[in-house]
């Protein structure tokens, strides 16, 4: 007879998520790092008491916002290469659906993280209960099937014994490299609670080592037979190089074949700033070297990307007549706009492509070309970048700032406003990993919780997020978090008093300036936030630098400081980095009674003629 144990489905949750191991440089490690928890009626009693039980193998940690804490578990997979990630256990309702923003963050980014919202009764006996979203067509349908379209697998345990497949299926999803992103596992309320004899066996430990696909034979003959007929090629290197730990394997394939490299947001750092054929940023906020030769190539291998409208500069900059090589575990990315795939691991691909190229190497000049590109642009952005007594600088005179105080090898995190941009541009990453934004659903409100995530996967390394005033306003609250886990991080905010970016894009597409800048916003009082105070109040140091060289005083500070720093600086709305940058497609109104859009529009039906559609 199977030998079993007695006990209720959230206590075998916890057990099995407990038990699951992963080897990193030789150390077996928990693949699960933790759990992130808030509790109320729907999970409190079940989960929280299972995960009470098992406090010493699997750690459960409190935030102040559901959103906040898969956030910050995203960001600790991300940091992790995917090879961790962390689970995230809610109430019903608004606990549960305050998460479903952050399963799209995820999903975009196919990062992996665990969700565990609690669900409504299985036995519908007490119904309606509280926060129970009601059907009256549909008695199947909770708040919980918002995460369906945002789940790579979704699952309501509506009877003990359902767990058993539900996790082995979950575990599969967050550890394929192809089909990585979120799992939901809507837990019923009564059947948390509910017991059943589970086989001992199902409790045991197992290792979970990355899988790494090799190539197709044909699909490698093929790819190889472009590449050699290539003048000039040009490898776009995306996240998916950074996942499968493949930065030595591209330098190795660009040092052998001459071919240059341009990196995605998701893939920068893939290869540092100062590598010999790294020409970093490209597409919309590329460097001017990258894009020169985006232009230019006569064939894209795209390695480990999503192709998404910032890279490919809306299909403009990687017009029509260029072939593109889809190098990627995902057969999906591979094939998108009749790309050449080449469906394999990125470390596993590059290598076997290197060899069937057999020694080719694209033309010298195109190589020797793409290097004086690059020496032309870091003059670029040292101009940008450089230090100054402005009353206002720029967010790149920050970025500047931050750089000189803090080098490469930080880890530097941000996600949305006008940074993303401007440090794609600009930040000279380090080492694979120093780099990391969330630019696939550039979701505000991601950088503290993200930072705190970072730094729960790497304590010994200084993180440093960037935050705009916006985003900071949209979250802030894991502030408080990281003072109590005595998780340091150093946050610089800066504050233009409005939404800059998305005024500068207002401008450019022809609008008047309306609703962005609380200045430009309908108010009885201008606010003047005191951003200082605020982040003193949840617990961090905080200063204020009133110039770019009070600002380099304060970064060196916040490396000796024993808490949270937060250094809030006042920056200039209206200024972004002009040199480098491609074309981005948004959408210009057709008819409008101002003159400057009908001319944004005119401008705009101009760029969209150069635009790939689907060839
Ligand atoms: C959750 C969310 N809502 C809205 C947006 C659209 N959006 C992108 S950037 C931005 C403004 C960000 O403001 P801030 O953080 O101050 O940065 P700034 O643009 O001033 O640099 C907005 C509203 C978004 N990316 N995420
Ligand atoms: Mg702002």
């Amino acid at each position: 007879m199977t030998a079993t144990i007695r006990l209720t489905m959230a206590q075998a949750l916890t057990r099995y998520l407990s038990r699951q191991m992963t080897e990193i440089d030789g150390e077996r490690l928990p693949i699960v790092g933790g759990v992130w928890a808030i509790f109320g009626h729907g999970n409190v009693a079940g989960i929280g008491e299972a995960l009470w039980q098992e406090r010493e193998h699997l750690p459960t940690f409190r935030a102040h916002n559901e959103q906040a804490m898969a956030h910050a578990a995203i960001a600790y997979a991300k940091t992790n290469m995917r090879r961790r990630f962390m689970a995230a256990t809610t109430s019903i309702g608004p606990g549960a659906t305050n998460l479903v923003t952050a399963a799209a963050l995820a999903h975009v980014n196919r990062l992996p993280v665990l969700l565990l919202p609690g669900d409504v009764f299985a036995n519908r006996i007490p119904d309606p209960v509280l926060q129970q979203v009601e059907h009256s067509s549909d008695g199947t349908i909770s708040a919980n099937d918002c995460f369906r379209p945002v789940s790579r697998y979704f699952d309501r345990i509506t009877r003990p014994e359902q767990i058993i497949p539900a996790l082995q299926r979950a575990m599969q999803v967050l550890t394929d490299p192809a089909e990585c992103g979120p799992v939901t596992l809507a837990l019923c309320q009564d059947v948390q609670a509910e017991a059943y004899d589970y086989p001992e066996s199902f409790f045991e430990e197992r290792l979970w080592t990355p899988r790494r696909p090799r190539p197709d034979r044909a699909e490698l003959a093929a790819a190889a037979a472009a590449l050699k007929a290539a003048k000039k090629p040009l490898i776009v290197a995306g996240g998916g190089v950074l996942y499968s730990v493949a930065s030595d394997e591209l330098a190795r394939f660009a040092m052998q074949t001459g071919i240059p490299v341009c990196e995605t947001q998701g893939g920068k750092s893939a290869l540092p700033d100062d590598a010999a054929l790294n020409m970093a940023a490209v597409g919309v906020t590329g460097t001017g070297a990258a894009n020169r030769l985006a232009a230019e190539a006569d064939l894209i291998l795209a390695v480990g990307t999503r192709l998404q409208d910032f890279t490919t500069g809306s299909w403009a900059l990687f017009a029509a007549g260029k072939s593109v090589i889809g190098l990627n575990v995902q057969a999906f990315d591979a094939g998108k706009h009749r790309a050449l795939p080449l469906v394999a691991d990125a470390r596993e691909g590059l290598a076997e492509l290197r060899d069937a190229l057999g020694g080719w190497m694209a033309p010298e000049s195109w190589t020797s070309d793409a290097k004086a590109g690059k020496a032309a642009w870091r003059k670029e952005a040292q101009a940008a970048t450089a230090a100054t007594n402005v009353a206002l600088p720029s967010d790149a005179q920050v970025i500047g700032a931050v750089q000189r105080s803090l080098g490469s090898e930080v880890i530097l995190l941000h996600a949305a406003g006008g940074l993303p941009g401007e440090l794609h541009k600009l930040w000279q990453a380090g080492s694979p990993g120093s780099y990391h934004a969330e630019y696939g659903f550039s979701c505000m409100g991601y950088e503290i919780a993200g930072g705190l995530g970072a730094k729960m996967a790497r304590p010994e390394r200084e993180v440093v997020v960037m935050v705009g005033d916006g985003s900071y306003l949209m979250m802030n609250s894991e502030i408080a978090t990281s003072v109590m886990l005595g998780l340091r991080l150093t946050i610089v905010l800066l504050d233009n008093r409005g939404f800059g970016c998305i005024n500068r894009l207002q401008n450019a597409t022809g609008s008047a300036s309306f609703n962005n800048l609380l200045k430009d916003a309908r108010h009885e009082t201008l606010p003047e936030i005191d951003f200082v105070q605020h982040a003193a109040s949840l617990g961090a140091i905080a200063v204020k630098a009133a110039s770019i060289a009070e600002l380099e005083v304060a970064l060196t500070q916040a490396k000796t400081n024993t808490r949270t720093t937060v250094i809030v600086i006042d920056t200039d709305p209206l200024v972004s980095t002009g040199a480098g940058g491609a074309w981005w497609d948004v959408a210009v109104p057709e008819v409008s009674e101002r003159a400057e859009v009908r001319a944004a529009r005119a401008q705009y039906d101009i760029k969209r003629q150069h635009q790939r559609v689907g060839n």
